[in-house]
């Protein structure tokens, strides 16, 4: 599988632009960590993005929590992506039909397409939300082209979680029928073992995105459940999503270090090294 190629060796073979950037910073910076910077203050996400950004690959934010929302956010979030070198990554969760997740994509209060390199949906809705994301990528006056790419939530990290069995793996599918704007999932086993009928075809890369990672804590009051960056890695993941585990500690430039050194050692493990 190709998960057991180097990042750098991955850049160089995938089909698609965002893939292939991403790798391309994971190498360079030599980082697998994906924080979710999960705070209500803009200043607050700002703020974090510019001392972590050094450490890590990817800025997952959820743009509708913060209380003090403005477009001139967006244009800060973007100068600091350029300055570390890292992807921006709305983890929306679309979930519904086509032409409402078409309007809440491009345009809209949050802009969400002009700013955010990745994006995720739900399978809930079947296909069609991923033929419609696909199409808005695809028209003729899409400004980003070749530049914004979708991840599938295939499995979710909440306890007693639906995203299993069938819906798995209607993801599988639908992700190898759109590639063209799929670059992988948002799941918590290899590819192979999210459906265990579906094993990765000889010349597909889809890059696995793993959250519920903590160093410190086993869950929350609220159903969420962890596992570590090693354990993740060598379950399959190439990126770790870490949310409190970082930003959340008295610390945050250290913990970031601290599951960056984590992942990337899982990851010369699991390449043998
Ligand atoms: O590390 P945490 O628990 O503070 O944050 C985990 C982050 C949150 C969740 O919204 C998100 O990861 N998440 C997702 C994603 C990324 O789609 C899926 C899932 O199954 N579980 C989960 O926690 O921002």
């Amino acid at each position: 599988s190709k998960s057991y190629l180097s990042y750098g060796e991955r850049a160089k073979q995938h089909a698609h632009p965002v893939a292939r950037k991403l790798f391309e910073i994971a190498e360079a910076k030599e980082t697998n960590v994906v924080v979710s910077a999960d705070v209500t203050r803009a200043g607050e996400l700002l703020d974090l993005a510019d001392r972590l950004g050094p450490y890590i690959a990817v800025l997952k934010t959820h743009i509708d929590i913060l209380d003090n929302f403005s477009l001139t956010v967006l244009e800060a979030l973007k100068e600091l992506a350029a300055k570390h070198n890292f992807l921006i990554f709305e983890d929306r969760k679309f979930v519904d039909i086509g032409n409402t997740v078409q309007k809440q994509y491009h345009g809209g209060a949050l802009q969400i397409s002009s700013w955010a390199d990745i994006v995720n949906c739900t399978m809930l809705p079947g296909e069609g939300i991923v033929q419609a994301l696909t199409q808005t990528t695809e028209a003729d006056d899409f400004p980003y082209k070749d530049q914004r790419a979708l991840l599938i939530l295939a499995t979710m990290t909440s306890k007693g979680s639906l995203a299993t069995g069938e819906y798995t793996k209607v993801s599988v599918e639908c992700a190898r029928k759109y590639s063209r704007f799929v670059i992988g999932f948002v799941a918590s086993k290899t590819l192979g073992d999210i459906e265990t009928e579906v094993v990765p075809l000889e010349n597909e890369d889809f890059v696995l995105f793993t959250t519920g990672v903590n160093m410190a804590s086993k869950g929350d009051k609220l159903g969420q459940q962890y596992q570590t960056p090693k354990s993740a890695v060598e379950a399959g993941a190439d990126f770790i999503i870490a949310g409190r585990g970082i930003y959340a500690v008295p610390d945050p430039v250290a913990s970031a270090k601290a599951y960056r050194e984590e992942g990337w050692n899982a990851y010369l493990g699991r390449l043998g090294k």
